[in-house]
Order: C-alpha cells, then structure tokens, then sequence
C-alpha cells in the first residue's frame, strides 16, 4: 500500500514512492557524522527499494545532539536510547557509539524488532560479540537484519581486488601483507580520549584500524586467520584528561589519565587455506594519516592497495609477456567496476565517504529483498576473536593463539 509521506519525511529525506526505512542513529561523533552523511546521500545516487527518512539521532547532551540533528539532517534529536528503540515509527537503529554500548544497544534493539546496522569493531569482547550473534541469529527467523560496518569492503577498489581474487586472477595466494598506520597519537600531550580507555573501546590500534584490516584481508581472500602469533605495545601510558573529563570549564586539564589500550599492534597469522599474513596497526606511525595498505601474493598474480589512494587498484599479472611485465595501475572508477558507476564519469574519484553510502545501498537492499547481510554479525564476531587471540598471544610474549 502507498503510503503518504509527513511534510518533514518530504524535507529530510527522499521519498520515491516505495515505503519508508525510518532510522534512528546513535552518537553524534566521527562516525555519526560519516554515516549521516551516507544516509542522506545514498539514496539520491542508487535507486533504493526503501526510502530511508533520518528520523532521529540519539546523544547524551541534549543540546549538542540537536545542534547535530540541524546540521545532519535528522528530523530529531534524543538523549533516551532506551525509548527510541521502543518507538513504533522506528525500523533501524545505527549504532555509531563507542564499542562499550554496542552490545546493550543492538541486542535491545533486535529483540524490540528493530534491524541494525553496528559500527565496528562488533563489541569489546568475544563474549559480548557472542551475545550480539545469538541475538542476531533469532532476529534474522523473524526478518529482522543486521549489519557490522566494516566499511572499507565498499571501497571500489576493495570489493575489486575480491573480484579478481575469486576469477583466479592471481592464482594460489601464498602471503598477505595488511599494514592500517596513523600517526594521531604521535604527540605525547595529547589528550586522553575514550579510544585510549579499554573499558570503552574495547583496545587500541588493535581494535579501532587493525580490526579493518583483518576483515579486509580475510573478505578479499576469502580466507580465515586461524591462528596468530602477536605484539601489543603502548608508547604513552598517561595523558592529559580533557577539562570537561573532570568538570571544569573551557578545554585544558593538568590532571593525567592513564592509557590503557595498544598504541601499536604487530602480528602474523596463518590463514585457513595455507597462505601465511603480517599485519600491523600503529596510530604512532609518523607521517602516515590514514595509510590502509594490502597486499597479496599469489602463484598467478599480485595486487597491491593503499587507502590514501583509494581510486586505485594495483594488479601484476604473471600471464603478461616477461618484456611487459610490472604493476599496472587501474584507476577504480568506470561504470564496470563496483558501485561506481552511479556516481562521477569515468576518472572522476570518490572518497572515504563513500564506503559509508555503499554500505547504506547494500543494507537497504538486502532489507527490503529479504537477505541477511554482509558483513554479519558472525563476521564481526570472527574479527573480534582473531583480536582476542592477538592479545592473549602478546600476553604470553607471541606463544601462537588458536582464534577459535
Ligand atoms: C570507522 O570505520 C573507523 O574504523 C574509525 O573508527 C577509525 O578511527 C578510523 O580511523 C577508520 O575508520
């Protein structure tokens, strides 16, 4: 049936004619605003099969998250999760609060009949992230679906590496390299942040950029890491509490607080169909902003890709003449490739931000077609295991750890 859509269901989101996905969004930070965007911005490239309305963002500061809603453009703002769940004119709820929240939120959110979409990693722990499956799994009987966010497997160039990778392209894979490097903690007297308190994100490096890279190794290769042989390390063990931390007006605090997460993580790793893998996440690495390289060597073939150049897939391929031999660099943007093809003409790139709208478009869709989505939360809890092996390996000084 047809339904008539609210004058702020006409102002705020795209309205096609097909039913509405009436959204609520908690947290109001980075990836609340890299998933606003997505959510307003999807709908108006692909031709979606449900229309989603940005019907309400949840924060903990009521003035602050209405300020997000006006410049995000959701049509309301609430402090009360607990309630927004329980709202009859709500069908998703977008988990983008920190790691320590998802569990609560999602499994709250699943039993009240509501699909959702979960920023990653999955949840601060194994035993959490099994709750979220089990929660999952029932949900998905009664038609309710659930995403994890790994976002960057909707990156053009990533989802194309896959492509190549299952055609044969390159053959036997026998090493992967997957390398996630930031330098943002590079200063010493920066502040102390929910990121760097276990408690809250679960672990550092490990969790907030190796976790990508984890997942977008094991979805390119389709592979598993079954077993890990790690490093933890953390370079900066007190920083200064921010002002508002401790109750005090404008931005500077002289108290410490103290890091309790990984600054740097290291590890190899055997993967389920007998390649070996080197990963490494460091958010101390000098120089490197946002720097997701992957690399994979087969017996046919290599590829090699870099986040900073994320229009770009670098591909050898051992059938070309020994004279011509080399990487070739594709340029990820025609209408062939993945998704790109709604967006620019041929050569114009895309950007981080559109991994975010790639995952709306796949979400919706598996949605309204009645599929469970990819990423799962099984997906998220495997990540989630092969993060827990790492820290019980670097506990006993790199002792291999099953991920189990
Ligand atoms: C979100 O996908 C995310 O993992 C953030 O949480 C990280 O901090 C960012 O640097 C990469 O993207």
């Amino acid at each position: 049936m047809r339904r008539v859509a609210t004058s702020f269901e006409k102002e705020f989101s795209v309205v096609t004619g097909s039913q509405p996905l009436r959204v609520a969004m908690i947290g109001t930070g980075f990836m609340g605003n890299a998933h606003s965007q997505a959510w307003r911005v999807a709908p108006r490239f692909f031709d979606l099969p449900l229309s989603p309305v940005m019907q309400v963002i949840v924060g903990r500061n009521g003035a602050r998250t209405q300020e997000a809603a006006d410049r995000l453009g959701w049509a309301e703002s609430a402090t009360d999760w607990q309630a927004v769940i329980e709202r009859d004119d709500i069908d998703l709820i977008d988990i983008c609060s920190p790691g320590d929240s998802h569990a609560e939120i999602a499994i709250a959110a699943l039993e009240a009949g509501k699909h959702v979409l979960c920023e990653k990693p999955l949840a601060n722990t194994p035993a959490e992230a099994e709750e979220m499956v089990t929660a999952a799994r029932r949900a998905s009987e009664r038609g309710i679906r659930s995403m994890v966010g790994f976002t960057y497997r909707r990156v053009p160039a990533i989802t194309f590496a896959r492509q190549l990778v299952h055609a044969g392209r390159i053959g036997t894979l026998r090493q992967a390299r997957a390398a996630y490097l930031q330098d943002w903690l590079v200063d010493e007297n920066g502040p102390m942040t929910w990121r760097l308190d276990k408690s809250r994100a679960g672990s550092g490096a490990l969790g907030d950029i190796g976790a990508h890279a984890v997942d977008a190794v094991q979805f390119i290769t389709g592979q598993r890491v079954d077993d890990v042989s790690g490093h933890l390390r953390t370079f900066v063990t007190e920083r200064p509490l921010l002002a508002e931390t401790v109750g005090l007006s404008g931005t500077a605090s002289s108290e410490r607080g103290t890091v309790t997460v990984d600054d740097a993580a290291w590890f190899t790793g055997r993967l389920s169909g007998g390649a070996v893998a080197s990963f490494e996440a460091s958010r101390y690495a000098l120089g490197r902003k946002n720097g997701l390289t992957i690399e994979l060597y087969g017996s046919r073939g290599a590829i090699m890709f870099d986040l900073e150049r994320l229009n770009e897939l670098q591909f050898y391929d051992a059938a070309d003449s020994a004279t011509e031999q080399g990487f070739r660099r594709i340029l990820v943007t025609e209408p062939e490739h993945p998704y790109a093809g709604a967006w620019w003409p041929t050569g114009h790139p895309l950007g981080y931000e559109h991994g975010f709208s790639h995952q709306v478009v796949d979400l919706v869709k598996d949605i309204a077609e009645g599929r469970d989505p990819s990423p799962s939360f099984d997906d998220g809890l495997q990540v989630q295991r092969v993060l827990d092996a790492v820290e019980r390996s670097s506990g006993s000084d790199g002792a291999w750890a099953a991920v189990g």
